[in-house]
Formats: structure tokens, sequence, C-alpha cells
């Protein structure tokens, strides 16, 4: 094998857990150009969103638990997984598959406590101690990032690029997610460099045809593991 060949192998384990989080999208209504959270979840999953995230870092409590039961609803008839930002009261009350703590929300060990031995606790990092220590304390997987140029997060820090990721992917067993600038032309680029999965906001949500956003994204990313030889694409 060529060095290029070899750079191009990517080592992205084939198992249940990497399989359903390939493609993480996450609602955002500031970006979704008036279509409401249901329209972007309907479309999503259409398109072969493997995961939901409900992000609204606005809505009431109130109003976070009757889009997430809806939510419920439309994943569950779609077979995909439902993750709750933020909010791990929100996730236990809907039943959703899981919450998504940043560093500084709940403590990843408390909304483990909180959430149980049984549903996703996924955790942000942006740096490959932050990855490492998240694992220890009880995270499903990781959300690193941002790893491009994102204009989505003002507060999401410098870009860590490919380097970082590959870092963070061997220095934990558990999945890791990338977010931050994701799109179809380099989605590739992220599973190479070890990602189990990706987390996109305006690739899908700012697209005037989600479902069609998601698709090309989600045949980008069956490419990508046909190419590694990884089931399950
Ligand atoms: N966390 C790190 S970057 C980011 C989040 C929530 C935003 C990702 O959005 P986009 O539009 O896919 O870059
Ligand atoms: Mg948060």
């Amino acid at each position: 094998m060529t060095g290029r060949q070899e750079e191009r192998r990517p080592p992205p384990r084939s198992t249940a857990l990497h399989d359903r989080l390939r493609l993480h999208v996450l609602t955002d209504r500031a970006l979704a150009r008036g279509r409401s959270t249901a329209e972007v979840v309907t479309a999503a999953l259409a398109g072969g969103a493997t995961v939901v995230q409900l992000r609204d870092k606005e809505r009431t409590g109130a109003a976070l638990v009757r889009v997430g039961h809806h939510l419920r609803a439309l994943t569950r008839a779609h077979g995909g997984l439902l993750i709750v930002n933020d909010r791990v009261d929100v996730a236990l009350a809907i039943d959703a598959d899981g919450a998504h703590v940043g560093q500084d929300d709940l403590p990843a060990r408390e909304a483990r406590r909180l959430l149980g031995p049984d549903r996703l606790l996924g955790v942000s990092a942006q740096t490959v101690e932050e990855a490492v220590r998240a694992a220890g304390e009880g995270a499903n997987y990781i959300g690193f990032g941002p790893v491009f140029p994102t204009a989505t997060k003002g507060d999401a820090g410098p870009p860590r690029g490919l380097e970082d990721l590959r870092r963070a992917c061997r220095a934990v067993t558990v999945p890791i997610v990338a977010i931050g600038g994701i799109t179809s032309d380099n989605v590739g680029d992220v599973l190479v460099a070890g990602a189990a999965g990706v987390a996109v906001i305006a690739a899908v949500v700012t697209a005037p045809d989600m479902a069609a956003a998601t698709r090309t994204l989600r045949e980008a990313i069956r490419d990508a593991c046909r190419a590694a030889g990884a089931a399950g694409a």
C-alpha cells in the first residue's frame, strides 16, 4: 500500500452504535427560514438522518416538551434516535433516547446519573483532554469540534482541524461525532480521520430542500465508508 492510500484508509469501526450515530441533524429555529422544527425533522429523517437532536435555547420547558413529543413520534416512525440538547429533564419527560450536554451544562457525571444506564449521553469536547474526561465520566459518544470554521455557533471556539480530530479519535474508545462546518465536501475527510459520524446544522437546516441536502450528506458518508470497506453506512 502506498503512503497516499494508507493516508486515505480510515479506521472507522463498524459497530451498531457507530452505525446509528452516522448522521446527526441538529435543529435551529433561527436558521430554518421560517420552517417549523417538525418540518426540519421530517425532512432530515426522510433524507436519512440517523439521529435528530432537538436543540433550542430559546424555547421554554413547556414548549420543548410539546415539540419534543411530536419529534419523538416522528423519530420512532422512522427508526431514528432522538437526543435533547442541554435539557436532561426534557429528554426524560419525552422519553428521548438521550441527552447531549456541553462543558458548561450539567456535568457529565450528573447527566449520566439522571439519565440512568440505558439512555445515551453525548458530551461536547473542544480538546482531546475534554474528550478523554467526558469518556471517563460516562459519555456514550463525544461531539468533537468545531472541526472546521462555522458561523452557526458564535462561541464555538477556534476550529480544531482534522489533526486534533484524529488525535481525539485515537484517544478514546467511545465514538466521536465530528461537528462544525461539516458539509458533503468534507465529510469523507472527517470519517477518514476516525469519526464515527457527523453532526450538522447549516448544511441541512439552511438548505432549500432539506431532505435532498440530508440525502447528499448520507450518500457522501456511504461512499466514504464503502471506500474504507466498513459496513453499515
Ligand atoms: N458545536 C460546535 S460547532 C456547532 C456546535 C453546536 C455548530 C455546528 O453547526 P454547523 O452549521 O454544522 O457548522
Ligand atoms: Mg449545551
